[in-house]
């Protein structure tokens, strides 16, 4: 049995997801932050890449949600994946990100970023420069040079590969120690400093190396694992926390490449990241919140003129497609899209990014409400992601609906 696809309107009716962007929880929607206090407090202009896709700029987000401080949002456009705008070179000519304006004082690198938010608002529990936390910063770049040898290298050898994975094993032997040497889950005996600095990365690793060596770093270790589901109790680092699809796809540009070793279970990984299931992959542990899919819906129709422009398929085509994978989404019901729409319904799929266009729960129930709709009518994949550069994720081309 399959069912009409729904209107448009006939959808809007089934959801009333809101969040409130400015005093609400941590969102990567959001232009301004006040957390409770009048916009003229606002001393703070961040500004941080379109996708939420640059680590250093997550780094400083979370910190400044957890501090509460007021700040305005400017967001900017990453090299790999459009144009810098004009009017962020007059302010930082290398385009780097992220930087901050405080008091109308521009600063740069996200380090010195903290350390002057620091002066002016108090540390987060400790310092940066607290004789506890400078190992801790320290342990975070050893490990992240683990990572880049053996993600960022080309496999020159098997022998290479088990060498650079030991590298990074024996790292990771001692950052477990490190969480190990305080009763709480995070590095020192209350959350600070040190987690904000370690999130960025360990993220990104725990999402590259399941996907391009079927390694689980998550799973394999299990005080990051606790560190990590500590981590996710907190509402700040849910609304920055990104998933493994959107990560597999955002390195490659950023990093200059991230090889796969083509081990069976990096195989594995790497097809259940890309087609489903999407649901019990280790990038998240708490449980699913009950809106998932209202959340989803919501962001769907916000933006679906613009979602069905920048799709190649024809609109009209697309536009009941979209409707068929919505409508299956919320009812449950078998809805069969038109002959043909299966490319485009999963090259939407591929393009969903998490925390941009929503969270990572709504995220995995509309990959696989695409992805059940796609397979009705074919088996065809969208044009693959590109790895060299993200330009068919310009915002340019959202421009219109911002
Ligand atoms: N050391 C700098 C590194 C910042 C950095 O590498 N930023 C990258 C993005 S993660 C960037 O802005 N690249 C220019 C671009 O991609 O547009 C910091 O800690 O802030």
């Amino acid at each position: 049995m399959t069912i009409a696809p729904l209107s448009w309107t006939e959808l809007q009716s089934l959801t009333d997801f809101q969040i409130d962007t400015v005093n609400g929880s941590t969102n990567a929607q959001a232009c301004l932050r006040l957390f409770g206090h009048s916009e003229s407090d606002v001393r703070v202009v961040l500004y941080r890449d379109n996708h939420a896709w640059c680590p250093y700029c997550q780094k400083i987000w979370l910190w400044l949600e957890e501090k509460q401080i007021p700040y305005r949002i400017e967001k900017v456009t990453m090299f790999c994946y459009g144009e810098k705008e004009m009017w962020y070179k007059r302010k930082v000519p290398s385009g780097m990100l992220p930087a901050i304006e405080l008091d109308g004082r521009i600063i740069t690198e996200s380090d010195d970023i903290l350390i002057a938010l620091e002066k002016v608002f108090g540390s987060l529990s400790h310092s940066m420069t607290d004789p506890q936390v400078i190992p801790i910063r320290r342990l975070e770049r050893v490990l992240f040079r683990a990572w880049c040898e053996w993600l960022c290298r080309p496999m020159s050898s098997e022998r290479q590969e088990k060498r650079h994975r030991e590298q990074f094993v024996e790292v990771m032997a001692k950052v477990e120690e490190v969480l190990g040497s305080t009763p709480s889950p995070y590095f020192l005996e209350e959350f600070g400093t040190g987690d904000v600095i370690f999130t960025p990365y360990v993220e990104r690793m725990n999402a590259s190396l399941y996907y391009y060596k079927g390694y689980s770093l998550r799973e394999e270790n299990p005080r990051m694992s606790a560190w990590f589901d500590a981590m996710e109790s907190r509402p700040t680092y849910r609304g920055t926390q990104s998933d493994f699809h959107t990560h597999a796809h955002d390195l490659p540009p950023q990093m200059g490449g991230c090889w796969e070793n083509g081990e069976p279970q990096m195989l594995i990984n790497k097809a259940r990241v890309d087609r489903g299931s999407w649901f019990g992959l280790p990038d998240v542990t708490y449980a699913e919140p009950a809106n998932s899919r209202e959340e989803a819906l919501q962001r769907v129709i916000k933006h679906h003129q613009n979602i069905i422009r920048v799709n190649l398929a024809d609109d009209r085509l697309f536009d009941e497609a979209l409707r068929c994978a919505l409508t299956n989404m919320m009812t449950g019901e078998v809805c069969t899209p038109p002959p043909d729409s299966d490319i485009a319904l999963r090259y939407l799929r591929d393009r969903i990014s998490v925390p941009r266009d929503m969270s990572i729960y709504a995220a995995k129930r509309l990959r696989e409400s695409l992805e059940k709709t796609a397979a009705l009518v074919g088996d065809r994949q969208g044009s693959p992601i590109p790895i060299g550069n993200r330009r068919d994720q310009d915002p340019a081309n959202f421009k219109s609906a911002n």
